[in-house]
């Protein structure tokens, strides 16, 4: 996974002194320091980490691919080490902010200064007790299970897979509030992560994590919450079109007593454990006039695919566009499965290991559409790990977080009933008069999806910044639920409840805005490469399989990594520095028409 990757090699960052050492650097302060000095000390930090990094990245995927006693001490062990050594590295960073070097360099230590997710504070007792609560955290979630009254116990993936289907809403109740007390144990840990991390973001000269969080986007951290505003401004219309509709669509289904048309939807009917993407209740919203929507679920089970056979399709549209084949440790070393008899943290996730080669993904896959996407998403991660190998360390990530998640997305923005035809999972092409369907399809999984992007860090940075007290932190989340997504509890909460804990990056400390930038850039991505490509037809029918062009202008926005800002990155591949989420406007626009007829005589809005 990207983002433990990213974690971790700044995490790995701090071992690079390891060989300088604090004394030189005391020094070289004494002896004021130089550009010449600057370069070096970058060099060894980098080469220092690059030893480094192997060793704890297999500790890492030891304990995601089977968690245990022993794997989460090893893995505590390293994240404690290698965190600890890194704040201590984005300390001595800061010893050249006054030094006139290049803007290379420059920009080399500030990724060092500002690399790590959750910064160790100098004491020692305290850093390892940060490093514990990560892990205990981290177990919690990927040991969670829900075990019902009569002794019959779920695992998430079990309970997700059948509200998929499930339209029972009793039932689907039962599972959202019983997937929701294995998080209930989290909150004093959270609260006391919180000030620890806090700590630690103080001692690097950041008002707290938050600030730390803001201010990786190549612009000032406080500029950045406005951009995400002009961006959530753009799509929110049309969001609020698609909640009117799925609101008034599920009222009819379940009754206007579960679903009351004036407030927001209850969270546990949308198909998803978290209400985050709502494509599984395609068949609850769609439009009354019969639609041919390709179902890739029924057509994979058709064809025989398996797990395997899934990540082999998604490898070959990569392969279509000029992408090297994935090597064969990534098929001997990957998990596709969930494993019986260990728990593992089934959150799908894409590795690096060496920073070369030994490429591999973390999934349970199930054989649906949905997972046929994210797998898509998961290779995507590779891939960009894969093109940016030869930067130089510091440099080995994405332009900004949200081009990361955007990668394998774009992609799978790809996977049009055209496409599925040429692979053969599909016999016809479904011609224009079923486009409302299909838009509705998309729309179900991707705008669903944009308010809940932006929601989850909008919480986490009021958390970190200590606005909020921890006994507010379940309200605080509860209440931004109904601000952006006009989603609600559909049960009272419990005052120990810690309903933000059941959401795996919460636990995991993944930022979470990275996904709303991603589901905005992926729509610019998507646009600018079948311009290249050459597909002159509507968005949503074209697929840039086999565009060797569409191919090598991507790869070459992938092969910049982090070294440039982010905006040089979307300039190169779409001619354009601003993210902009107009895109999506012209991509739905007929579902936006249709939905605003629909919705005329409805009272819209939460
Ligand atoms: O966590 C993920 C990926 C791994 S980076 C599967 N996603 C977010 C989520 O599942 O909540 C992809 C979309 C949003
Ligand atoms: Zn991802």
């Amino acid at each position: 996974m990207l983002n433990h990757k990213r974690t971790l090699i700044a995490a790995l960052v701090s071992l690079s002194l390891i060989g300088c050492g604090e004394s030189t650097t005391q020094t070289e302060t004494q002896a004021a320091l130089t550009a010449k000095d600057a370069k070096q000390f970058l060099q060894q930090a980098q080469d220092d980490i690059a030893k480094m990094q192997v060793p704890a990245a297999h500790a890492e995927w030891s304990y995601a691919t089977n968690i245990n006693f022993d794997t989460a001490a090893v893995s505590a062990y390293f994240n404690e080490v290698l965190s600890t050594k890194v704040a201590k590295l984005a300390k001595e960073a800061a010893k050249f902010n006054d030094v006139d070097v290049d803007s290379d360099t420059r920009r080399q230590l500030d990724l060092l200064k500002n690399g790590l997710t959750m910064p160790p504070p100098a004491d020692a007792a305290k850093a390892e007790r940060l490093a514990k609560i990560g892990s205990d955290l981290s177990a919690m979630y990927g040991s969670g299970e829900y075990c019902s009254e009569d002794g019959t116990c779920k695992s998430l993936v079990e309970m997700s897979s059948e509200m998929a289907t499930l339209r029972d809403a009793d039932k689907l109740l039962e599972y959202w509030a019983g997937w929701r007390e294995i998080s209930k144990p989290m909150a004093p840990l959270y609260a006391e992560q919180v000030e620890l991390a806090n700590e630690g973001a103080a001692e690097l000269g950041f008002e707290n994590v938050s600030a730390l969080w803001r201010g990786k986007y190549d612009m000032p951290a406080d500029e950045f919450p406005k951009e995400l505003d002009r961006l959530w401004t753009q799509v929110e219309p049309f969001y609020e079109s698609l909640h009117c509709h799925v609101r008034a669509k599920l009222g009819e289904h379940y009754g206007e007593n579960v679903v009351p048309q004036d407030k927001p939807i209850p969270a546990h009917l949308l198909g998803n454990m978290w209400a985050q993407s709502w494509g599984n209740i395609y068949d609850i919203v769609k439009p009354q006039q019969e639609m041919q929507v390709p179902d890739v679920t029924a057509a994979l089970a058709e064809q025989g695919y398996d797990e395997i056979a899934m990540v082999k399709q998604a490898e070959s549209f990569f392969s279509s566009l000029g992408f090297e084949e994935l090597p064969d440790t990534f098929w001997e070393r990957s998990m596709f499965q969930k494993p019986e008899g260990r728990d593992v943290q089934c959150h799908a996730s894409a590795w690096d290991l060496d920073d070369k080669d030994d490429l591999r993904i973390k999934m349970c896959i199930q054989k649906t559409g949905e997972e046929f996407n994210v797998i898509h998403h998961e290779l995507g991660h590779n891939y960009y790990q894969r093109a940016y190998k030869d930067q130089p360390l510091l440099y080995r990530g994405s332009a900004n977080d949200g081009f990361h998640e955007a990668i394998g997305d774009t992609i799978a923005l790809s996977i049009t009933p055209k496409y599925l035809k040429q692979i053969d999972l599909i016999d016809e092409i479904p011609d224009a008069s079923n486009d409302i369907g299909m838009l509705m399809q998309v729309a179900l999984d991707k705008i669903a999806f944009i308010p809940f992007g932006l929601m989850v860090d909008q919480w986490r940075w009021k958390v970190m910044s200590g606005e909020v007290t921890p006994d507010q932190y379940n309200d605080l989340w509860w209440e931004l639920r109904e601000k952006y997504q006009g989603v609600m509890a559909p049960v009272e909460r419990s005052a120990n409840a810690f309903d933000p804990g059941a959401k795996y990056h919460v636990p995991a400390n993944v930022p979470y805005t990275r996904y709303f930038l991603a589901h905005i850039l992926q729509f610019q991505f998507h646009k600018a490469l079948c311009d290249i490509a050459g597909d002159e037809g509507p968005l949503n029918r074209c697929s840039i399989y086999g565009s060797k062009e569409a191919g090598k202008a991507l790869n070459e926005m992938l092969e910049m990594g982090m070294s440039q800002p982010w905006q040089n990155a979307l300039e190169t591949l779409t001619g354009s520095p601003q993210m902009d989420a107009s895109t999506i406007a012209d991509y739905f626009a007929p579902l936006k028409t249709w939905l605003d007829k629909q919705n005329a005589t409805r009272q819209c809005g939460w």
